[in-house]
């Protein structure tokens, strides 16, 4: 890995798509979609012993309490008090987001306003291997608990011996999640959109899935709501030469770790940080456990990209628009109204990026590829619907009747013009200028 000038940088390398464009795996995903409509339950057990190794149709889909007490006694106290506390932050931040309806009475006896409902029923993907994270099961459930959602199902593919992670079956326990079942991939997305025997059907699934996944969640879009279509992880760090190449390694790599299509860039106008920091990833990858992995994501899709000045830094980060932005900088505050284009963003040195994984409040459910540029993280507005409210009174429907009658004759829709008419009696006709 090289430093490089921000002019011969190939942007396009770094500002990928989330998610493939390929016909074949659509059309596969779509035939998968298709049998799990048709044939229900009897799809879903097919698919998990051809794709998950397992045969399910003894003990069914649904995860039972007893399974539920089990991993409650694996897991150990110190992770449930950790995630109890990670828990009361993430739900006193999304307390703060939440709006209510409101009604409000105009001076002719009208009354306008807005319904906020929660969603009744939402499903929840959690994928399986290495990325099977309990702290997603907080960050996708936690906002429909504060959101009033009454019914959060939550669908994750089984290990070959037909469990789930126990951590994460505890974080759903404690999330507030009422159902969970042994179902992932394509067919787990199905299942939530359609329904089948066993698996009633949500109004909006949430949370981040391989390729198949995604796939299926952009393909049942219309049938059901969906979040985002979540890509592989991403980090931008934006720093001067108060940085520390130890820590600003430990951050990129952190994001690396994750997925070998996970993208950790580090700017700053600093040539000397820069080079530390390169080799400082150098040594810290042969440290890692999962250095495969983030060796192959900081190869590809790395960068240490010199700019002329903080200014140019914050222009670059606002239009590779990365899912987390670190501002490592003298005064990060200072900075913090020149952001735009980003999913979160973490200001000085003492917010690495995994405080907010995990622990801060803010939700780890962020836009990614680029999407930073018209998306919002996953918040409690997410999981919640509007109704609009209209009650007019005779006073505003006599006055505004004419308006609105040749309004609808201009559009052709006479019996649109007479449903007003019809109220307001010839002669009684208020006209709004006497
Ligand atoms: N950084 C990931 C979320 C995560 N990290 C879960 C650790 N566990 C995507 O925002
Ligand atoms: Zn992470």
């Amino acid at each position: 890995m090289k430093v490089e000038n921000l002019k011969d940088i190939d942007l396009k390398r770094l500002t990928r798509k989330s998610y493939g464009d390929d016909k074949a795996l659509e059309q596969r995903v779509a035939e998968i979609l298709e049998r799990v409509r048709e044939k229900g339950d009897e799809a879903l057990y097919e698919m998990t012993e051809k794709f998950d190794r397992v045969n399910l149709r003894q003990k069914g889909l649904k995860v039972t309490e007893e399974e539920l007490q089990g991993a409650y006694r694996e897991v150990g106290d110190d992770f449930i008090q950790a995630l109890r506390r990670a828990k009361g932050n993430i739900l006193g931040y999304h307390e703060k987001q939440k709006r209510v309806s409101w009604l409000d009475p105009e001076s002719d006896g009208s009354i306008l306003g807005q319904l906020l409902l929660p969603l009744q029923r939402v499903g929840i993907y959690v994928p399986g291997g290495t990325a099977s994270y309990p702290s997603s099961v907080l960050m996708n459930a936690l906002p429909a608990v504060v959101a009033g959602v009454k019914e959060i199902v939550m669908v994750s593919p089984p290990r070959p011996d037909g469990s789930l992670l126990p951590e994460v079956l505890v974080a759903a326990a404690e999330a507030g999640v009422t159902e969970i079942y042994k179902v992932g991939g394509a067919q787990g997305i199905a299942a939530l959109a359609y329904g089948t025997e066993s698996i009633s059907r949500v109004d909006k699934i949430t949370g981040p899935g391989n390729i198949y996944v995604t796939l299926a969640k952009k393909q049942v879009f219309g049938c059901v709501d969906i979040d985002m279509l979540a890509g592989p992880s991403e980090i931008l760090i934006l720093a001067d030469e108060s940085g520390n190449a130890e820590e600003l390694a430990a951050d990129l790599l952190s994001q690396a770790e994750h997925d070998r299509l996970a993208s950790a860039i580090l700017v700053s106008p600093s040539r000397n940080l820069l080079e530390e920091t390169v080799k400082e990833v150098e040594r810290q990858l042969d440290e890692l456990p999962r250095r495969e992995i983030a060796r192959a994501s900081w190869e590809t899709y790395g960068a240490a990209i010199l700019v002329n000045d903080l200014s140019e830094g914050m222009a670059l980060a606002n239009e590779i628009a990365p899912e987390h932005f670190e501002l490592v900088v003298k005064d990060p505050y200072s900075w913090l109204g020149r952001v735009k284009n980003v999913g979160a963003v973490f200001l000085g040195r003492y917010s690495p990026e995994p405080v907010g994984d995990y622990f801060a409040g803010p939700n780890h459910v962020l836009p990614t590829g680029g999407t930073a540029r018209f998306y919002s993280p996953l918040n409690v507005d997410t999981f919640m619907k509007k109704v609009s409210v209209i009650g007019y009174s005779e006073e505003a429907l006599k006055r505004d009747a004419q308006q609105i009658a040749l309004l609808a004759r201009r559009e052709g829709l006479e019996a649109h013009a007479r449903a007003v008419e019809v109220r307001v009696k010839e002669g009684e006709q208020f006209n709004g200028n006497d």
